[in-house]
C-alpha cells in the first residue's frame, strides 16, 4: 500500500479534496506509490523513463516512444459521455448513465496499478488568471510515467494550480489506469476499453490505453469534452476543437485573430503554425496561439467575443510535416525541445527519426531503421510498402518552443476574435473561401461542417461523414442544445465575427490538389479580413460571398487559371444535392432552433432560385 500522506505531504498539496480525491483512488487502484509531480520534475521522468526503456533517445533533448500497436488513436465508439439525466442524450455524446458507468469503470480500475506508481498530476488548462480559470484546474491520476512527461508538455503542471483555488472542490477528476494492453479485446464484442466523462460530475475515467487524447485527460477529455458541457451547464463559454491564429499587418499594424474547426487531421496544425508565403512574408506576420482547442466567451465589459487556447503545448500530425509545409514545426521539435516523437519510424544506432513526408524519399541506407512497429525496415518482404510510420503518428512539444508563438499566448486576456472559419476535406464542391456575415447562417454552416468519407464504401458518392464544428467526437451534450448556445454566447457580442468556410482540398481528376495549400492558406484569410474592413466586396452567391480573381493576393502562387476557376465557382447542382444531405443530417437533431432551420430554408431557396 502506498503511503499517501506523505507523499502528498511532501510535495506540499495542501488542498483538502484533492488529498481526499487521491487517496480514495490510490486505494481503488492498489497503487504501490503515489508521486505528486510539479513541470520541473521532467528532467528526472525522462532519466527514469529512458533507464526503463519506456522513451529511447532520439537526439539531443529528444525522445522517442511506441505505443502498443492496437493503440494509436483516440476510439469513438469507446468514449462515453455519461450524467444523471438522460435528456442529456444526443446524436453523438454516445450517452450512458452515470449510476451504470462509474460502478463498471471502477470495477474494471479496482487492483489494476498493482505493481505501479500512481502519479498525481495537478494541472490548468488555462493560462493562469483567466476568466475561465474556474473550469480549467483538473487532476489527473496515471500510471504511466509517459503520459506525465506527455501532459507536462501539453497542460500547465503543479501543485499551486490547485493548492489554491477559489473553490478548492472546483477541480476536474480525471483518472487515467492503462491496463493490460495487450489483453483488452481491442475491437471484439469483449472490448474492455472505456473512456468515460462523468460530465455533471467533473469527473473522468479513462481505462484501457496510453495513446493520446486517450490517456492525456487534460486535453480532449478535460480540455475539449468537458469543458463543452461546462460552458452550456454555466452558460458562460464554448470550448471548441479550433485553432488560433493572429494575423498582423506590417504595413498599417493591424492585428486580427481567426479561429476555427477542421475535423481531426484536416489541417488545424499547419494552418495555425504557418508562416506567410514568401512573396507576402515583407507585408503580414502569422502569430500562433493554438492547434487543437479554443475556449470562446463575450466579456460583459466591452461586448467582444474573446478566444484563447487552454493547452500549453502541441500534439501535431507528424505526416507531411517537413520545411515546405511547416518549418515552425520542424523548429518546434528540434534539439533540445524536449519534444516526444511516437510511433514514427526510428534509428537507434544514429538515434535519427522519419516519417513519411518528413523527406521525399526515405533514408536510401535502410541499416537500422525500425518502422513505427519496432521491425527491421531492412528485414521486410519484398513488395512491402506499408508506412514506416503510423498515418496517426504524432510530436508532442510545448508551445514555447514554436517560433511564431504569439508573445502574448500567455495571457490570461484571451485575444479579441474577428472571424470563425470552418474547413473539412472535401474533393468537389466547397469552395477555397466562403464567408458568411449572418450568425444564425454561420452556426448553420458550422453544424453542417463534414469531410469526405475516407472509403467510398462508407457511403454514397459526394455524401459527407458530417462533423458539426468538428466537435462529433468530442460532443458532450444535445446538438439541438449546442446551436442553442452557440447563438446565445455569439449573439452576446455587440460586434458578431465573421464566418467563413475554406476549403484546401479540391481535387482535379488527376487526383492533383487544385489549391497548392499550407503557406498561401494565408491569402483567402487576408481576403476574409478585407471583406470584414469594407476594402472588397467579392460575389454574392445562395451560400456565401466568395473572393473575386482579382481581389485574392495571387503573387507568387502556382496555380493554372483553370483550376483557380474551379475553386471560386459554385455548383449550384451539387450544391441541392448537398442541401438534401443536410436535411437529413440536421432532422437527427431535436430541439434544433428555428433560427437554424430558417438559415437551411434561405440557403435552399437562394439556391433554387440561382439555379
Ligand atoms: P488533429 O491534431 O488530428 O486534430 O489534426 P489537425 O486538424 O491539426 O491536422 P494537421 O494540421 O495535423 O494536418 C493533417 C494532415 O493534413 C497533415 O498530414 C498535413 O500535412 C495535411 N495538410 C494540412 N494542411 C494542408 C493543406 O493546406 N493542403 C494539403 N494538401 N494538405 C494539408
Ligand atoms: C485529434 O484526434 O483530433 C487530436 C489527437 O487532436 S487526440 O489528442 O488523440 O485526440
Ligand atoms: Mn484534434
Amino acid at each position: 500500500m502506498a503511503d499517501v500522506e506523505a507523499a502528498l505531504d511532501l510535495a506540499g498539496l495542501t488542498n483538502p479534496h484533492v488529498r481526499e480525491y487521491v487517496h480514495y483512488w490510490a486505494d481503488l487502484t492498489g497503487a504501490d506509490r503515489v508521486e505528486v509531480i510539479s513541470a520541473s520534475d521532467d528532467p528526472r521522468l525522462a532519466e527514469e523513463a529512458l533507464a526503463a526503456g519506456e522513451l529511447l533517445p532520439a537526439g539531443e533533448g529528444l525522445y522517442y516512444s511506441r505505443s502498443f500497436h492496437k493503440d494509436t488513436a483516440r476510439s469513438e465508439e469507446r468514449t462515453i459521455v455519461a450524467t444523471s439525466n438522460p435528456s442529456d442524450a444526443g446524436q453523438y455524446n454516445n450517452w450512458r448513465p452515470s449510476s451504470e458507468m462509474k460502478p463498471l469503470l471502477e470495477g474494471k480500475m479496482r487492483g489494476a496499478s498493482a505493481g505501479k506508481t500512481m502519479y498525481v498530476v495537478p494541472y490548468l488548462m488555462a493560462p493562469p488568471g483567466s476568466p475561465l480559470e474556474a473550469y480549467a484546474a483538473g487532476v489527473e491520476l496515471t500510471d504511466s510515467r509517459t503520459v506525465v512527461m506527455h501532459m507536462i508538455r501539453m497542460a500547465r503542471v503543479g501543485v499551486d494550480f490547485i493548492n489554491n483555488l477559489a473553490d478548492p472542490n472546483s477541480f476536474a477528476r480525471a483518472v487515467h489506469v492503462t491496463g493490460d494492453l495487450e489483453n483488452l479485446g481491442h475491437g471484439t464484442p469483449d472490448d474492455a476499453r472505456y473512456f468515460v466523462t462523468v460530465a455533471d460530475e467533473r469527473t473522468i475515467l479513462h481505462f484501457g490505453s496510453s495513446y493520446g487524447g486517450n490517456a492525456l485527460l487534460g486535453k480532449i477529455a478535460h480540455g475539449l469534452r468537458q469543458a463543452a458541457y461546462d460552458g452550456w451547464a454555466s452558460g458562460k463559454f464554448l470550448s471548441e476543437q479550433f485553432m488560433l491564429l493572429g494575423i498582423t499587418d506590417k504595413e498599417t499594424g493591424k492585428k486580427y485573430h481567426i479561429c476555427g474547426g477542421f475535423p481531426s487531421a484536416s489541417g488545424k496544425t499547419n494552418l495555425a503554425m504557418t508562416l506567410a508565403p514568401d512573396a507576402l512574408g515583407d507585408r503580414y506576420y502569422v502569430d500562433f496561439y493554438g492547434d487543437d482547442i479554443a475556449w470562446l466567451w463575450v466579456d460583459p465589459e466591452d461586448g467582444k467575443l474573446y478566444g484563447m487556447n487552454p493547452e500549453f503545448g502541441v500534439f501535431g500530425v507528424a505526416k507531411d510535416t517537413n520545411e515546405a509545409t511547416n518549418p515552425t514545426a520542424l523548429d518546434s521539435i528540434g534539439p533540445g525541445s524536449g519534444a516526444i516523437f511516437t510511433n514514427i519510424a526510428y534509428n537507434p544506432d544514429t538515434q535519427e527519426v522519419w516519417w513519411e513526408g518528413k523527406t521525399k524519399e526515405p533514408p536510401a541506407d535502410v541499416t537500422g531503421w525500425q518502422d513505427w512497429k519496432g521491425e527491421l525496415v531492412s528485414e521486410r518482404t519484398e513488395g512491402d510498402d506499408s508506412p514506416w510510420a503510423h498515418p496517426n503518428s504524432r510530436f508532442t512539444t510545448t508551445l514555447a518552443n514554436v517560433p511564431n508563438v504569439a508573445p502574448d499566448f500567455n495571457s490570461p486576456a484571451g485575444v479579441p476574435i474577428d472571424a470563425i472559419i470552418f474547413g473539412g476535406r472535401t474533393r468537389d464542391r466547397e469552395p477555397l473561401i466562403r464567408a458568411i456575415t449572418d450568425l444564425a447562417e454561420g452556426v448553420y454552416d458550422g453544424l453542417t461542417l463534414g469531410a469526405e468519407a475516407t472509403f467510398a464504401a462508407e457511403g454514397v458518392d459526394g455524401q459527407l461523414r458530417y462533423d458539426p464544428m468538428s466537435m462529433r467526437p468530442f460532443m458532450s451534450y444535445p446538438e439541438g442544445a449546442y446551436a442553442a448556445h452557440w447563438l446565445k454566447i455569439i449573439g452576446e457580442a455587440t460586434e458578431v465575427p465573421m464566418f467563413a468556410h475554406v476549403n484546401w482540398f479540391q481535387r482535379g481528376e488527376d487526383g492533383h490538389f487544385l489549391w497548392p495549400g499550407y503557406r498561401d492558406n494565408l491569402r483567402p484569410l487576408l481576403w476574409l479580413m478585407q471583406l470584414k474592413a469594407g476594402e472588397v466586396t467579392g460575389r454574392t452567391t445562395p451560400v456565401g460571398i466568395i473572393p473575386t480573381k482579382e481581389e485574392l493576393n495571387l503573387e507568387g502562387v502556382e496555380i493554372t487559371p483553370e483550376d483557380l476557376d474551379t475553386i471560386l465557382t459554385i455548383d449550384n447542382a451539387r450544391w441541392q444535392q448537398e442541401i438534401g444531405f443536410r436535411q437529413t443530417h440536421l432532422e437527427q437533431f431535436h430541439d434544433l432552433p428555428e433560427e437554424i432551420w430558417e438559415a437551411h430554408r434561405r440557403v435552399k431557396a437562394d439556391l433554387e432560385a440561382d439555379a
